[in-house]
This record gives structure tokens, sequence and C-alpha cells, in this order.
């Protein structure tokens, strides 16, 4: 079948696509289609997930796929989270929101890796052409590190370390930032909050 992917982000458009390469489903984005991007107006990752796969379903006629995501920082009270990608503003500068992120962790004396715990977080939401909505949510926990290390994936990578490796994201591959079998059960935010859409509404052809 059929399906929008309804992102404008080219980093998270080629982990979607990843994603939904074994299950044999075409599907095209939002950026690509030059669809328009609806506000991000809600307050929880799921509600901006929502939102975008709702104006992309209406706009396409096609059921559409969202997600929203971002690192949420412990020691700064969950920020940038939801303003992950604002943090990097219109130039989408993730030099400089990294550097951000950094300076408050140092203003609030976060220097031992105890004091810099973290999560990427996934919203994903599929929302069918009947208005209907399916749902999934998980998280990847970690410590932000500084400096940054590795030029792979996109974003806030280079400062994360996942939980349990010694490579930042920005080092890992594709395949073991997403770390799906036979790596193992799902590293990263996104692939973990992908297993459970898998599980519950797609099929292997
Ligand atoms: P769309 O809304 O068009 O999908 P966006 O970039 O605006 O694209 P979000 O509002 O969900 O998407 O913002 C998420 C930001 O969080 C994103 O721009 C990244 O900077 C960061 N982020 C999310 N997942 C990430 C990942 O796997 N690695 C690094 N940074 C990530």
């Amino acid at each position: 079948g059929r399906l929008l992917i309804a992102t404008h982000n080219a980093g998270k458009l080629v982990e979607m696509r990843d994603l939904l390469s074994p299950y044999g489903i075409e599907a095209v984005s939002a950026g690509e289609m030059n669809l328009p991007e609806p506000d991000e107006t809600g307050v929880t990752f799921m509600e901006n997930a929502r939102i975008k796969a709702h104006a992309g379903a209406a706009v396409s006629g096609l059921p559409a796929f969202a997600d929203d995501s971002g690192l949420s920082v412990d020691a700064l009270g969950g920020a940038p989270g939801i303003y992950s990608a604002r943090w990097a503003g219109p130039s989408k500068d993730f030099k400089t929101a990294m550097q951000k992120v950094e300076d408050a962790l140092q203003a609030k004396d976060a220097t031992t890796a105890e004091k810099r715990g973290c999560r990427f977080v996934a919203a994903l939401c599929i929302a069918w052409p009947d208005g209907h909505t399916e749902e999934f949510e998980a998280h990847c926990p970690g410590t932000y590190i500084w400096p940054p290390r590795g030029d792979k994936g996109f974003g806030y990578d280079p400062a994360f370390l996942p939980e349990g490796h010694t490579k930042t994201f920005g080092e890992l591959t594709r395949e073991e930032k997403h770390g799906l079998p036979p790596l193992g059960p799902g590293l990263s935010h996104r692939a973990r909050a992908f297993v459970q859409l898998a599980a519950a509404c797609l099929k292997k052809p």
C-alpha cells in the first residue's frame, strides 16, 4: 500500500524509510511533496505527532505516519523536549542547539555523568483517512556528552551516548542506531516505538 510520511526532516525520513523497508510499503514524504507544515501547537510529543499525522492524511488522502521526537535532559526539567527542533532556530543549526544544551548544563554545574542523564523520546502516530489513529511512544535513555562525537545521524546525535554503549548516536551506523534484530531488540527511541507499531499494525510481505 501507499503511505505518507508526514515529515519535513530529511534525517528522520531516512530512518523512517529504513524502518518501513521490510514491510514492502511505498512511502512518499510531506517534504518531497511540498505539503504545508502544520503548526505544532501541542504540549506533548504525542499531541504534535497527531497534529502532523491528521494534517498529512487530510491533504494527501493517504494513511499518514508522523514522528514527533526530541531530547529531554533531566537536569533541565526535560528541556529542550518538544522544543528540540526550535532550539536550532530557523537555520536548523544543531551545532548551536547542542552548545545551548551544554551551556544550560554548565549553568547547573552538571559536570559529572550522573548529572547529565537524558533521553530521546519518539511519539509515532498513524492517521488513517477515516480519521482514526494508532499511537506508540518509546524512549532511549543516555547521557549528554561533551564535546560531541561523530558525524553520522542528525540533530543532537553526536552529543548523545545511549546507556550501555561506548559510541554516541553520531558514531553509530544507522543499522546500529536502530539496533533491530539481528543487532538487538531496538535501540533508538524511534526504532523502539516502531517495533510496537509494527507488531500492532504491519505485516511482512
Ligand atoms: P517534522 O516535524 O517535519 O517531522 P522536525 O525536525 O520539526 O521535523 P520535531 O518537531 O519532531 O521534528 O523535532 C524533533 C527534533 O528533535 C529534531 O529536529 C531533532 O533535532 C531532534 N531529534 C529527534 N530525534 C532525533 C534523533 O534520532 N537523533 C537526533 N536528534 C533527534
